[in-house]
C-alpha cells in the first residue's frame, strides 16, 4: 500500500507521521525531542543559552542529527521505509541557515560518514537565528527606510518588516560578520534546508514559508529586487529560488537508501512552513476555518483567498499550500509561558488543567496575569517580569490555581484581541499543538472566544499536513479526499462555549487592552 513521509522541524522536536492512503490510516509517528534526546548539543527547548535575551539561534547540525535519530527510530519501531512513496515536511518558519557552498556544488552524500561530519564544513554560520529572535529592530527601521516605509513593506511582503522574519535577520548578519557573509553562498530557511539535505543539493524555498521572509512579493511569487538590494549586499545570488509548495524538488538522496532502506529515487516534495502544513494537516485550507495552534508559539491562523492585512502590523500573509493565501498572528510567549507560571507555582500538568477546570472560575476573581516571560511581538512588548494585577496573595504568586487559569485567560484574550481584523466570526476553531491536548486551556480559549474548539485525533498536524502535501504532489490524490481520510476531528474531545461566561470575557478583553495600552506607551 502507498505510504507518505511527512517531517516537521519544529523548534523543540522533530517528528514524522507516516500515511497509508489505501488504508486511509496513521501508521507511525515518532519524534525525537531535541532537549531530551540531544542533551550533547546544550539547547534545552531548542534553542541555545546567549546572555542577550533578543538573541534566540539553534543549531542546525542538531537538526540534521535529530532527523538521523528519527529515521533509525522509525526504522526500529518497525516501520518500512521501502514502501514510502514520497516524503515532504515542514520547519519552524522565518529561521536562517548559512552555507559556505551551494549544497547544488555537492556531489551528494558519502555514505561512510555522519551527515552532521559533512555538514558541519559547509557551514558559513554555526548558528542559525530562529523565529523567537528579536535582535533586528534597527534593520528593520533601516529596510523598511530604503524601501519607503512599513506600509510598502505591508503592500509587497504582507507583513511589515517583522523581527524575526529572515530579511532582517540577514541583514543583521551582513552587518555584525561582514566577512562571514560575504563567504556565504547560499541561505536556506529551515524549511528548504531540510528538503536541501533530504535530497543532496539545493532545494528551493516555497512560496508558504518564502512569504515569512519579507522579501517575497506576494503578487507574483518572485523575490523582490527592491527589497533584497535593501536588505543586503549580493543576496540576490544566495537565495534558492522560491517555487510553489507542490513541487517535487528531487529525488531522495542515496545516502537515505543505502543507511535506512527507502526505495531509491523515492520523490521529496518541497517542504514548508509549520504553520501552513498544519493548514493543510488541520484540513483548514479551504476559507471559513480558523485554527489555534499551541506549539513552542502561540498562532491564530486561517485561509483567506484574497491576501488580507492587519492594519496595527501583527498580522501575517503566508502561501497556503493548497492555493491562495493565509492571514497568521503569532505570539512568542505561548507553551513556554505555560511552563514557567507552571513550574512557578509548582503544577503539573493534570493539576494545572484541575485548577482551571475545577478550583477557578471564569475571569480568575478579578486577577489578571500576562505572562510575559521572553520578548513578545503580539502585542510589541519587553518587559522584565510577567505583570500580575490583583490580590497581594495573588500578586505574590501565593494562589496556584488562579495563576494557571488567569495565565491561559489572558493569552486567549490576547489571541481574541489581535485576530478580530482576520474579520470572521468563528463559530468554531480548530485546535492544535501540544496544549490543545489540555482541557482547561481549551475550556478558556471556547470561552473566550464563544466559540467551540475542536481538537483534531492526530496530535502532529504540521507532520500530518506534510505526509498529506506529499501525498497530493506525489500520488495525485485531491486534498479534499485526503483531509477527509486523515484530518478527522475528534468530537469527544470538542468543547463548546458557555455563553454565560461572555459578558466576564467582554469586561476582561476591555482590561486587558487597556493594561498593554499602558505598557506600550511606557515602551
Ligand atoms: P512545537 O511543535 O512548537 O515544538 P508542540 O506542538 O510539540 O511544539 O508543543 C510542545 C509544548 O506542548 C511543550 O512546550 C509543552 O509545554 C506543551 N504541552 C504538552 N503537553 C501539555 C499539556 N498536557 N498541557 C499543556 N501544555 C502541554
Ligand atoms: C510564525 C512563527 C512561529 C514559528 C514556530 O510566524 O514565527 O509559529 O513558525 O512554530
Amino acid at each position: 500500500m502507498p505510504q507518505y513521509l511527512g517531517l516537521d522541524s519544529s523548534t523543540q522536536s522533530l517528528s514524522a507521521t507516516v500515511i497509508d492512503t489505501g488504508r486511509g490510516a496513521v501508521v507511525a509517528e515518532e519524534s525525537v525531542v531535541f532537549g531530551r534526546d540531544l542533551p550533547e548539543f546544550g539547547a534545552p527547548n531548542g534553542v541555545l543559552p546567549n546572555a542577550d535575551p533578543a538573541v534566540k539561534h539553534s543549531d542546525p547540525l542538531m537538526w540534521i542529527a535529530a532527523l538521523e535519530r528519527l529515521l533509525e527510530q522509525l526504522r526500529a519501531r518497525g516501520a518500512d521505509l521501502a514502501a514510502i512513496r514520497g516524503i515532504s515536511g515542514a520547519g519552524q518558519q522565518h529561521g536562517s541557515v548559512y552555507l559556505a557552498r551551494s549544497l547544488a556544488s555537492i556531489d551528494g552524500w558519502r555514505k561512510d560518514q555522519s551527515l552532521v561530519d559533512q555538514v558541519r564544513p559547509l557551514l558559513s554560520r554555526p548558528t542559525a537565528p530562529i523565529w523567537m529572535d528579536s535582535a533586528t529592530s534597527a534593520e528593520c527601521e533601516e529596510i523598511g527606510a530604503a524601501i519607503g516605509g512599513q506600509a510598502r513593506a505591508v503592500a509587497v511582503t504582507g507583513s511589515r518588516m517583522i523581527e524575526r522574519f529572515t530579511g532582517p535577520q540577514i541583514r543583521r548578519f551582513s552587518k555584525l560578520e561582514p566577512a562571514a557573509y560575504a563567504q556565504t553562498a547560499e541561505i536556506h530557511l529551515v524549511s528548504s534546508f531540510m528538503a536541501s539535505i533530504l535530497v543532496g543539493t539545493t532545494a528551493p524555498i516555497d512560496l508558504g514559508d518564502g512569504a515569512g521572509m519579507n522579501l517575497l512579493e506576494l503578487a507574483t511569487g518572485t523575490w523582490h529586487p527592491g527589497l533584497v538590494e535593501a536588505t543586503a549586499p549580493g543576496l540576490d545570488a544566495k537565495l534558492p529560488r522560491p517555487m510553489a509548495s507542490a513541487t517535487v524538488v528531487g529525488e531522495l538522496a542515496d545516502y537515505f537508501v543505502s543507511r535506512y532502506g527507502f526505495s531509491p529515487r523515492t520523490p521529496v516534495v518541497a517542504f514548508t512552513g509549520d504553520n501552513p502544513s498544519s493548514l493543510v494537516g488541520m484540513g483548514a485550507t479551504d476559507p471559513g476555518t480558523a485554527v489555534v495552534s499551541l506549539g513552542t508559539s502561540d498562532t491564530v491562523f486561517a485561509a483567506m483567498s484574497a491576501p488580507r492585512t492587519d492594519p496595527r502590523g501583527f498580522g501575517h500573509v503566508f502561501g497556503n499550500p493548497a492555493g491562495g493565501f493565509l492571514s497568521l498572528i503569532c505570539f512568542a510567549n505561548g507553551s513556554l509561558a505555560r511552563e514557567r507560571v507552571a513550574q512557578r507555582v509548582g503544577l503539573d500538568w493534570p493539576a494545572f488543567e484541575r485548577a482551571i477546570l475545577e478550583e477557578t472560575r471564569p475571569g480568575s476573581d478579578g486577577n489578571v496575569l500576562l505572562p510575559l516571560f521572553e520578548p513578545e511581538m503580539t502585542p510589541r512588548l519587553r518587559v522584565p517580569e510577567p505583570v500580575l494585577a490583583g490580590t497581594p496573595e495573588f500578586v505574590a504568586w501565593r494562589q496556584p490555581a488562579l495563576a494557571a487559569r488567569a495565565t491561559v485567560e489572558a493569552q486567549a484574550v490576547s489571541m481574541r484581541l489581535h485576530s478580530a481584523w482576520i474579520g470572521q466570526r468563528l463559530e468554531r476553531v480548530l485546535v492544535t499543538g501540544g496544549a490543545s491536548r489540555n482541557r482547561g486551556i481549551l475550556r478558556v480559549l471556547a470561552d473566550v472566544f464563544q466559540a467551540e474548539m475542536q481538537p483534531l485525533s492526530v496530535a502532529n498536524s504540521s507532520a500530518l499536513g506534510a505526509a498529506v502535501r506529499a501525498a497530493h504532489a506525489v500520488g495525485g490524490l485531491g486534498f479534499d479526499a485526503l483531509q477527509r481520510a486523515f484530518s478527522a476531528r475528534d468530537a469527544s474531545l470538542a468543547v463548546a462555549p458557555d455563553p454565560t461566561t461572555a459578558a466576564t470575557y467582554d469586561a476582561l478583553a476591555a482590561r486587558i487592552a487597556g493594561m498593554i495600552a499602558e505598557l506600550e506607551a511606557k515602551a
